[in-house]
């Protein structure tokens, strides 16, 4: 059987259960066939050693987790720069939001190089390589220049925008051959991988093999969408734990006159806080019977602080809450309650089970684990209604939550309300059908369809040397 070895922008251990389902995923899979899960320390240095960036590998049962440090210079540009301030916000379609520094560029292709080079002793030949997001497109391209012929397969775990939009990016005729590089192109959604064929067709002539495989760049890439899922039985025996039912009892307790709406998000402006914000404003003008009735529990976890576009999207939101609250709320009674905190993993579950609805409203996600998690933490006798954005990856699969356009602020409005009014046979029907759906596409469902279709390369190439760019 051969190796996994899983390559990530930052690495978890996982043998630690704060890691999320992603993690305990990714180390399930590396714990049965051992494996490497190599990535960025998280560490930072001022200058590397005089001989380079050296790697660490420390032991976790039967997987090696091997790290490197970045230096300020490759931090700032292959990180900060590029990869947050330039692929984050064109691949979520905001392009006013980027900043073609030309010398980010420069890094990110600098750290890419470097991770190829550290990571090329590590391997075996059969090895399986498996690449996750954004910050790491070029790293196949790199390893095949270094010689490497093993397979390569790439997940993204954020939208990909149609052709035009990506065509903005300086050098994306560089990055998008980097992506054709691989063996295996995974995409969260139907309409990301369909943006990735009308890419290639349009600006690289490729050529449709039928069945996902594209000749082009004179190498065949197969390419699909493959939506991540969560553990569901994870997440059901996390609501099931002591912290999650306390956290449940509290909340029952401290809102048992009002129903709770929640939303759980890392504060970014893909997430469409603000506009989150003025649709509920609009349901506390437009029914005056949600005010003293409904409460909305707002998490924003702190993210990425050194990013600019993120203290503007923080402001916002601070104003808009206040003014929210300061318009509506009453001694006893307070409509919003936002917290910039991250909440216990162990306890998100019961403030997910205690909500009467739940707002996933971005203005584009690639997925979002979120509303698959709050699907599982409901008690299906009396399930909690989720109100999902169109935009979300995640729509395409969870037909049966309330979707809204979240930049149609009266819609949204809405349709929170039809959420707070809906009966209880409506809701058991849907999230019936919604759990449903999450357990028949779980995180296992993903890797292993993944998994087994990069193994499939391995048969189907026997014989024929792999082509170099
Ligand atoms: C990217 C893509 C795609 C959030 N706040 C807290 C907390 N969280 C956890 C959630 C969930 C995860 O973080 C967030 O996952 P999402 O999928 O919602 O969003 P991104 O972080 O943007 O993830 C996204 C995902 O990759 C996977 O492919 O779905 O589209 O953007 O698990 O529960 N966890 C804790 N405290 C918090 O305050 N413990």
């Amino acid at each position: 059987m051969s190796r996994l070895v899983v390559v990530s922008n930052r690495i978890a251990d996982p043998r630690k259960t704060a890691a999320g389902g992603l993690a305990v995923a990714l180390g399930e899979v590396l714990n049965n066939s051992g494996g490497v899960w190599f990535g960025w320390s998280g560490k930072l240095v001022d200058q590397y050693p005089g001989d380079g960036p050296q790697v660490q590998v420390h032991q976790a049962g039967p997987v090696k987790l091997a790290t490197v440090d970045l230096d300020q210079a490759d931090y700032q540009s292959y990180y900060v720069g590029y990869s947050n301030g330039v692929l984050w916000p064109v691949f979520h379609y905001r392009l006013d939001l980027a900043d073609f520094d030309a010398g980010y560029i420069e890094g990110y292709r600098r750290v890419n190089q470097m991770f190829a080079r550290k990571l090329l002793p590590l391997l075996r030949p059969d090895d399986i390589i498996w690449v996750q997001d954004y910050h790491l497109i070029p790293l196949a391209a790199e390893l095949r220049a270094l010689g490497c012929q093993q397979r390569i397969g790439y997940f993204l775990h954020i939208p990909l925008p149609p052709p035009l939009i990506l065509a903005a990016i300086p050098g994306h005729d560089w990055l998008m051959k980097g992506l054709c590089s691989y063996d295996l192109v995974g995409f969260q959604a139907e309409a990301d991988h369909e943006h990735f064929c009308r890419y290639i067709e349009a600006e690289a002539h490729a050529q449709n093999l039928g069945e996902g495989r594209w000749r082009v760049f004179n190498r065949t890439v197969h390419a699909g969408a493959f939506p991540i899922g969560i553990d569901v039985k994870e997440f059901q025996a996390l609501t099931d734990g002591e912290e999650a039912r306390e956290m449940y009892q509290r909340m029952k307790r401290e809102y048992s006159r009002r129903k709770l709406l929640v939303g759980v998000d890392r504060l970014d402006y893909s997430k469409g806080l603000p506009q989150r914000m003025r649709a509920f404003r609009e349901l506390l003008a437009k029914h005056p019977e949600t005010r003293k009735s409904a409460t909305l529990i707002q998490i924003a976890s702190p993210s990425r602080e050194d990013v600019s576009a993120y203290t503007d999207i923080l402001h916002e939101l601070e104003s808009l809450c206040g003014s929210i609250n300061g318009n509506y709320g009453e001694l006893d009674w307070m409509p919003v309650r936002y917290m910039h905190r991250t909440v216990a993993r162990g306890r998100l579950p019961g403030l997910y089970r205690a909500s009467r609805v739940a707002l996933v409203t971005p203005l584009r996600d690639g997925m979002n684990l979120v509303a698959k998690e709050f699907i599982a933490a409901q008690d299906p006798e009396d399930p909690g209604v989720l109100v999902l954005s169109r935009f979300a990856g995640a729509a395409e699969q969870l037909k049966e939550a309330l979707l809204v356009n979240p930049y149609d602020t009266e819609g949204t409005a809405a349709a929170i309300h039809l959420a707070l009014q809906m009966p209880l046979e409506e809701r058991r029907e849907r999230h019936a059908a919604l759990l449903a759906t999450i357990r028949q596409y779980d995180v296992h469902w993903w890797c292993d369809t993944i998994l087994h279709l990069l193994g499939q390369a391995e048969a189907e190439e026997t014989g024929t040397p792999w082509l170099r760019l």
